[in-house]
């Protein structure tokens, strides 16, 4: 019988987020120790758990069928593979920083200056994109600490909650790109392999979709019924049933994250009482 692949991340930033998402797909994972490989008890897959960086290359040269890697590994990676789905974690950006004090006016300033990286193809295409010339330094960590020592005037890197670059007395001044995690699949899967992508890509999409709604239950006097469902959108429409006291419904529905807080405040101003907020396992559409 045929199984699949996947490369996730053995330790770091991207490796318990990763077997949560397929913990939630359902699938049991043995071997939770994290050795080299670790299969599942109730899905064809076998896990292999490599250095990010490595993740691509095994994906391209169809070692791995699957990959988990933040979309900055995809493209500074350069391999022939293909995204089939960002996952809404890890998310980050590429940044270019520069030491606080500079008055810093726009991306000129790099014109003929040193910016130091662990990612000198993103950050090249982006200063061809705009047409400065710098010059790079490649260095492979601790990029942050390249102004204070003198090897650069500016560095590019990873940013999340910024508190990096404040410690080290930066600030940063462009976003290069935005990443998160995301699937990638080697190019030319069998068709046994491409169906069991297509059940993982159903049910991942099915957590992801759970994790950014939330379902949403209140109550309201009837005459308010009509205005509150105007408020809430739902899969279909808003499910409405009686409530024992005499004059009152109970109404449930789904909510999007994004527009959760505003969609609250405009059903308590319609006369929404008794609201209550659930978190969604899986939701199929
Ligand atoms: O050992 P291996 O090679 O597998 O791991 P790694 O050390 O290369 O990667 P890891 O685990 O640090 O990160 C994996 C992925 O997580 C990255 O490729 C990004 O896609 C994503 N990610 C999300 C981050 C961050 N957030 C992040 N904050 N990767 C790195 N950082 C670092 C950044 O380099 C900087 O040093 O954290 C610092 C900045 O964080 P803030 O919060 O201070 O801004
Ligand atoms: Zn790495």
């Amino acid at each position: 019988m045929s199984y699949i692949k996947v490369a996730i991340q053995k330790s770091g930033r991207l490796s318990e987020d990763s077997l949560k998402l397929f913990k939630e797909c359902g699938i049991k994972i043995n071997n939770g120790a994290k050795k080299l490989k670790a299969t599942a008890s109730n899905f064809p897959v076998e896990f292999l758990f490599l250095r990010d960086d490595d993740i691509p290359g095994y994906v391209e040269d169809g070692i791995a069928d699957l990959g988990i890697i933040g979309q900055n590994v995809l493209i500074e990676s350069g391999k022939n593979i293909r995204e089939v789905m960002p996952l809404g974690f890890s998310r980050c950006r590429l940044s270019l920083a520069v030491s606080r004090e500079v008055d810093y006016t726009g991306l000129s300033f790099f014109n003929n200056k040193s910016i130091a990286t662990s990612y000198p193809v993103i950050l090249q295409k982006y200063l061809d994109d705009h047409g400065i010339i710098a010059e790079i330094h490649e260095i492979s960590g601790s990029v942050e600490i390249a102004p204070g020592i003198g090897l650069a005037d500016g560095i590019c890197d990873i940013v999340s909650s910024g508190s990096t670059l404040l410690s080290n007395g930066l600030k940063e001044v462009e976003h290069v790109i935005k990443s998160e995690a995301t699937l990638v699949t080697h190019l030319e899967l069998s068709a046994e392999k491409q169906a069991l992508l297509d059940q993982l890509t159903f049910r991942i999409e099915s957590v992801l979709e759970g994790r950014s709604n939330k379902y949403v239950l209140l109550n309201a006097p009837n005459e308010k019924i009509n205005e509150i469902v105007e408020i809430l959108p739902g899969m279909r429409s808003p499910t409405v049933l009686p409530l024992a006291s005499e004059g009152w419904s109970s109404i449930h529905s789904v909510i999007n994250e994004d527009e959760f807080w505003d969609r609250i405040e405009k059903l308590r101003e319609a006369g929404a009482e008794g609201i209550l907020v659930v978190p969604i396992e899986k939701m199929i559409r």
